[in-house]
């Protein structure tokens, strides 16, 4: 039935049986060489695990995260072509023994790579069976086993969720879907994966409502259908005290893709729906920099937007290209991107219980197992390079010192009424009438990219 060929390879990191060599690459742990040659790729020069950097060691400020559904599950397929990556570990069928197969390599895999954390929809790990009752049932056994793998390696899962938008039953939606019976089983579905977080200790549980949307405005009462989210992650919010699941509860904003409109757009749109349904005190953002190139932003954007109202929960850290304006899914390979990203994080002092979660797939021209694990080290390197850059940015405090000193006026006695909210028009009215008229302030945006760009090397 299977294609599967152990590798040959006696070395392994993780110091359980079952997960010796099955990902088929011969290196027990990627180490940190920060001399290897330029054409050594399976090291990394930049991250160095336990080294501290601003009072945190470089793993607590990345927690780096490897996500399934990519990884584990992509094949290469896109809409003009058959899948192109065969693993040798995956026979392809959605059998019960495939899908266990699979979460070993998997574990093996993040062992050797040296992450922390990993992420998941449910459909991802489990096949779906012909009940409700039979999917929950696959989906406690591979909950098991992901139990047992999880303890064995001390890796850690950042964040579950629901897949929510694959099946034909979501094509209308999930908690949006007009039709009440869709509804119900999309909250059963989640209610399960609640429990299923609250058993390997998700620290995260993230929707990304990805039929969430509309395609056309003729059949769509919008105003119904938002209702009907905000109802449902209450539902949510309640189950999940009841259960006592402390994970935080996030939101992932798109602005479309699958469906012409998202409701979730962008963190804006999503700060807003919190505030008007009163959920902002449960739900925090996981923010996608190649969700916000598609909503017409620039990559740190929505991180910058989130952050700054303090719901800034978890980074999906990917990118898109640039020359397009698709959801590629890439590794995020630019490091002044990351280092913006990293300055972020910086500043609010950490992404603890979030993380940097890959949601980026190899290349469908990427087709050698190895490369799952270059891509992956590429990207940690990239960000670790990124938060030294970051961290001497903040140390320096030069770009930090020009913004704030950009705002300074706002220190006098007016602009402090001004700030709280206390001032009025007719004071302003009467600061016009003693100082007359304003003059200009140089908004130096050269001056600034002047000297971000001498930070890197
Ligand atoms: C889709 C996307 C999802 C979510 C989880 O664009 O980003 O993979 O991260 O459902
Ligand atoms: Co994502």
């Amino acid at each position: 039935m299977s294609s599967f060929a152990p590798a040959s390879n006696s070395a392994s990191g993780t110091g359980s049986a079952e997960l010796v060599n099955t990902f088929p690459v011969d290196i027990a742990k990627v180490p940190y060489k920060p001399d290897a040659a330029i054409t050594d790729v399976l090291c990394f020069r930049y991250y160095n695990e336990s080294e501290v950097i601003m009072g945190k060691t470089m793993q607590d400020w990345m927690r780096f995260s490897v996500c399934y559904w990519h990884t584990f599950r992509g094949t290469g397929a896109d809409p003009f072509g058959f899948p192109t990556l065969q693993r040798p570990w995956d026979d392809q069928t959605d059998s019960m023994e495939n899908a266990e197969r699979r979460m070993r390599v998997a574990f093996d895999f993040m062992s050797k790579l040296g992450v922390k954390y990993w992420s998941f929809h449910d459909r991802d790990i489990a096949p779906e069976g012909a009940t409700l009752q039979e999917t929950n049932k696959n989906l406690d056994r591979m909950v098991e086993l992901a139990s047992e793998l999880q303890q064995k390696t001390g890796i850690k899962l950042l964040w579950n969720t629901c897949n929510l938008f694959a099946h034909p039953r979501y094509c209308n939606g999930a908690a949006s879907n007009p039709d009440l019976h869709v509804f119900a089983y999309a909250a059963a579905q989640v209610k399960k994966s609640l429990e299923v977080g609250k058993k390997l200790g998700a620290e995260n549980f993230v929707f990304w409502g990805g039929r969430e949307g509309y395609h056309t405005l003729l059949n769509t009462d919008v105003r119904a259908e938002v209702d009907q989210i905000a109802s449902f992650f209450k539902m949510a919010i309640e189950y999940k005290n009841k259960i006592g699941f402390t994970g935080q509860l996030l939101i992932e904003p798109k602005p479309k893709e699958p469906t012409k409109h998202q409701y979730d757009y962008d963190a804006m749109t999503v700060i807003a729906f919190l505030k008007t349904y009163g959920l902002d005190k449960d739900f925090k953002l996981n923010i996608e920099p190649n969700h916000t190139t598609l909503a017409g932003h620039c990559h740190e954007h929505d991180v910058v937007m989130a952050s700054a109202f303090e719901l800034l929960g978890s980074i999906d850290s990917n990118t898109g290209s640039p020359d397009l304006g698709w959801d590629t899914d890439q590794f995020p390979m630019d490091v002044k991107n990351a280092a913006m990203i990293m300055k972020v994080v910086l500043d609010q002092g950490g992404l603890a219980p979030g993380g940097l979660n890959f949601d980026c797939k190899v290349r469908r021209e990427s087709t050698d197992v190895v490369d799952m694990l270059i891509s992956h080290v590429g990207a940690m390197d990239c960000f670790a390079k990124a938060l030294r850059v970051a961290a001497k940015i903040k140390e320096g405090g030069i770009l930090d010192g020009m913004k704030k000193e950009r705002y300074s006026s706002f220190s006098s006695e007016l602009g402090a009424k001004v700030k709280s909210g206390i001032a009025t028009f007719e004071e302003c009215e009467q600061f016009i009438f003693q100082n007359g008229n304003p003059s200009k302030l140089s908004g130096q945006q050269e001056k600034y990219e002047t000297i971000l760009n001498r930070y890197f090397l």
